[in-house]
């Protein structure tokens, strides 16, 4: 697969959410072949590079004791804690020098699953004039599903790199499609 950097124009912009060490085999939070979104993403960057889009990646980055881990009563394993190996973005991810990093998941009263969640994010992007975000990251049926949610809420449009990103499980996954499809995203 090769993307042609014509797939973009100007006020688009390539959002890569979550691609870290825990959300793939191997790490805290498995996602079933998560790693598998990194050569398509990839792909994407270099596109979007190609076209002088910017590029922003989101990470998980949560305090030690954060209050969405099992031992704090939450539903997930410990995963991207601050500073360790699994909250890496993935070494393979093939992001520029200029690439902006968001960072979300730091508060201690609550989590935030969207890139847009109490981060400025929108009305900065609305001040750069992006108009259109292509999606991809980890995972589809969480982080992905809740930034695109919020991104169609804030008036963008939205494509998600449906092969560039994988669920926690099946069935949210194609929950999360259908939710988004609903929403205005295009899925492709
Ligand atoms: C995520 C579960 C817990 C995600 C983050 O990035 O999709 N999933 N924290
Ligand atoms: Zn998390």
């Amino acid at each position: 697969m090769s993307v042609s950097s014509s797939e973009f124009r100007p006020g688009d912009l390539l959002m890569l959410v979550d691609v870290q060490v825990d959300f793939c085999p191997g790490g805290a939070l498995p996602i079933e072949q998560g790693d598998e979104v990194v050569a398509v993403l990839n792909d994407w960057i270099r596109a979007a590079r190609e076209a002088g889009i910017p590029i922003y990646a989101s990470r998980d980055w949560h305090p030690r004791s954060h209050l969405s881990f099992k031992e704090q009563g939450g539903p997930w394993p410990t995963h991207c804690v601050q500073d360790t190996p699994g909250a890496r973005l993935h070494p393979n991810l093939e992001l520029p020098a200029n690439v902006e990093i968001l960072t979300k998941g730091t508060r201690f009263d609550q989590d935030q699953n969207s890139a847009f969640d109490q981060t400025g994010l929108a009305p900065w992007l609305k001040g750069r004039g992006i108009k259109r975000l292509f999606v991809g990251g980890l995972a589809l049926d969480v982080c992905v599903l809740a930034t695109v949610l919020d991104a169609r809420a804030e008036g963008f449009e939205v494509v998600l790199l449906r092969e560039g990103t994988r669920p926690v499980t099946q069935e949210g996954g194609d929950q999360a499609l259908e939710k988004m499809r609903r929403a205005g995203a295009l899925v492709r």
